[in-house]
């Protein structure tokens, strides 16, 4: 068992609190019952997309633009997510020290996030990010706070899980 699932694990109980220890019954049920009796079901209105690769975002400063490079699953799916992300400048050109400050899976419709992602930089201005722990079905947001050049800017990927509740969690409790 790696470290990161220890915590994600310890990190899910916490978020979801009907589960009570970090050992292997602190996965959440099979059936998504308490999933759905904790939060109703959401749904994505039309204008969130699904996920797609070369996907890009502009930061609300308009200084920083972020393309998604490559998924894991597209669309996007329940638990672990990784993404490899590149940061330009607005219009695509090279930025030089680019740093991710923090990444954050975030429901709106309930107010809720979830664990930690896992950031690894793989080349300049372009990261690896894996274990976007996404939790339920509907609309999120993932909202990276990214600095480059002196600037900062809050890059939103508005992006929808429309996919069916696993069967199983053993993505989450590996
Ligand atoms: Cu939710």
């Amino acid at each position: 068992m790696r470290l990161r699932h220890v915590i994600s694990s310890a990190l899910i109980a916490f978020t979801l609190t009907a589960c009570p220890s970090e050992d292997e019954t602190s996965c959440p049920p099979d059936d998504g019952v308490m999933d759905d009796e904790m939060y109703p079901p959401a749904e994505c209105s039309d204008d969130i997309p699904e996920l797609r690769e070369e996907m890009k975002v502009l930061g609300t400063m308009g200084k920083i633009q972020a393309e998604l490079v490559t998924a894991d699953k597209i669309p996007l799916g329940w638990f672990y997510n990784d993404w490899t992300v590149k940061f330009t400048g607005p219009d695509g050109e090279p930025l030089e020290g680019v740093t991710i400050d923090k990444v954050e899976p975030y429901m709106t419709v309930h107010q809720h996030g979830t664990t930690v992602p896992i950031i690894d930089e793989l080349d300049d201005g372009e990261f690896d990010v894996s274990a976007i722990n996404i939790v339920m079905a509907g609309p999120w947001e993932v909202r990276f706070t990214v600095k480059a050049d002196g600037v900062e800017d809050y890059i939103v990927f508005n992006v929808c899980n429309a996919q069916p509740r696993p069967v199983t969690n053993a993505n989450a409790c590996e």
